[in-house]
């Protein structure tokens, strides 16, 4: 690991060693749910009385939430970009610690924090952080590591390379020989392994597009039975991906790379690695990372961000009942908005699609719609959805997704964002793949001609003129 990083944690973890007590102040998505839960656990072991505060961003409205006490202030997988935030509500330099790893934002307080970004790791999130603090405190805590490979994958970071890298990657080993992780490398990339009728998982798969398979399991479920392989168990229930033999799952895949290279496809996101949990139940969303993770997700999408954290600290009752209604809801919601965005169609502009959803669906889900959306539109053009905030009329949501394809030819939507809201008084962030921005409604119309007329500047080739 790189020196710096390996100081930094060193510091944090004296830091939090020292504290009398801790207030984790951690974001509502699967990673920051995993990251607070991560740092709960090994304070709690560590006798350091912790209390937790989520909120959806670290805006100005969030931060009345945040105790006025004499507690060391935790700010995970937020904090960076919003140092001037903290800075405005009076925190001091010895009072704050930031564990993140969006683009930092430094202000006038020079605050502690430990950022993977600044020695160029930009393949591993907050919970990754996380946990490398947990086990600088305590090396025997790669129990841990199991909820740090929830959070990376949560947060995509497994998605560019079919794979956790880096240091994110040394994270799954102390899982594996902890006991509590199975890595499968080159198995399936696809969505709903230890939950879906392999059908289903195929028909459902976008990424790759297959064709005669995505978007159809009645065709996906032909295709499967042409190969002869066993889909059903001896009861005469469907067979998850996680459940075939070997040879199965290998005559499958051979099938699909087949299929794509038959439609002129690469076949490189075929594969991927994933990561199996064989201390949870087989067969529900908790067995491997990437369902955990959306179980955690739709925790924080319904504002129940505790929820998650319980079943995090392993509870299996009521917190895992209640996330399971709401990974059922969770998923009929996205469903509507990505049928809403297909049916009512984007509007075009040279750079970018856009649609406003008004007040029909929770602000908060918009943007995984946006991501869905795209790959069934124009994917080379940026998807931007506008959305209303039931709770602040005079706000509009703005949410972006673009794809790797986009990002080669130069485009970055969290610059786009930031100076976009910027010019109309308004504020983004977010990621050059992903980005989000709050901007007042009655500047909706200036504002996606902005966004278009900078994402024409980031996509012209360079030294030409695009005037
Ligand atoms: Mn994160």
């Amino acid at each position: 690991m790189e020196m710096g990083l390996k100081r930094d944690l060193r510091r944090a973890a004296d830091t939090i060693c020292e504290a009398d007590r801790v207030t984790i102040v951690s974001h509502i998505d699967a990673d920051g749910i995993s990251t607070e839960s991560i740092l709960a656990q090994a304070l709690s072991r560590e006798g350091i009385p912790v209390s937790s505060v989520f909120v959806r961003q670290l805006e100005p409205m969030a931060m009345r939430h945040i105790p006025k006490d004499d507690s060391l202030k935790l700010f995970t997988d937020l904090g960076a970009g919003q140092q001037n935030l903290l800075e405005e509500h009076g925190l001091s330099a010895d009072e704050v610690l930031i564990l993140d790893h969006h683009v930092s934002q430094p202000c006038g307080t020079a605050y502690p924090q430990v950022n993977c970004l600044d020695y160029g790791v930009t393949r591993m999130s907050a919970a990754g952080v996380a946990y490398l603090v947990a086990k600088t405190i305590d090396p025997t805590s790669t129990d841990l590591a199991k909820l740090a490979v929830v959070g990376n994958v949560g947060d995509m970071m497994a998605r560019e390379n079919c794979g956790l890298v880096g240091p994110a990657r040394e994270i799954v080993q102390d899982g594996v020989e902890y006991g509590n992780i199975i890595v499968r490398e080159r198995d399936l990339n696809c969505y709903g392994i230890s939950t879906r009728p392999v059908h289903v998982c195929l028909g459902y798969c976008d990424d790759p597009y297959i064709d005669g398979i995505s978007n159809s399991t009645n065709a996906a479920l032909q295709f499967l039975e042409r190969l002869g392989v066993e889909l059903k168990n001896p009861q005469g229930g469907w067979l998850v991906w996680e459940e075939l033999t070997f040879d199965d799952r290998r005559k499958i895949v051979s099938a699909l790379a087949q299929q794509l290279i038959a439609h002129g496809r690469e076949i490189d996101r075929l594969l991927g690695e994933t990561y199996i949990f064989p201390d949870e139940t087989e067969r529900t969303p908790l067995r491997n990372a990437s369902e955990y993770a959306t179980l955690l997700n739709a925790c924080g999408r319904w504002a129940k961000p505790k929820v998650g954290g319980s079943i995090c600290r392993g509870e299996r009752g009521d917190a895992y009942r209640e996330a399971e209604y709401m990974l059922a809801h969770h998923r009929s919601v996205i469903r509507d908005l990505l049928q809403y965005i297909l049916d009512t169609g984007v509007t075009e502009l040279s750079h970018l699609q856009y649609i406003h959803t008004g007040d029909r669906f929770p602000d908060t889900i918009v943007g995984i719609g946006a991501g869905m959306a795209l790959s069934k539109l124009d994917w080379r053009k940026p998807i931007m959805v506008l959305a209303a905030m039931v709770d602040e009329p005079e706000v509009t949501k703005v949410s972006m997704r673009t794809n790797q394809w986009a990002l080669a030819r130069g485009v970055d939507l969290q610059e786009a964002l930031v100076e976009a809201s910027a010019g109309v008084g308004g504020a983004g962030g977010g990621h050059r793949i992903a980005a989000g921005a709050f901007i007042p409604r009655n500047t909706e119309e200036e504002f996606v001609d902005s966004v278009n007329r900078i994402l024409k500047r980031q996509s012209a080739p360079a030294g030409q003129d695009d005037s």
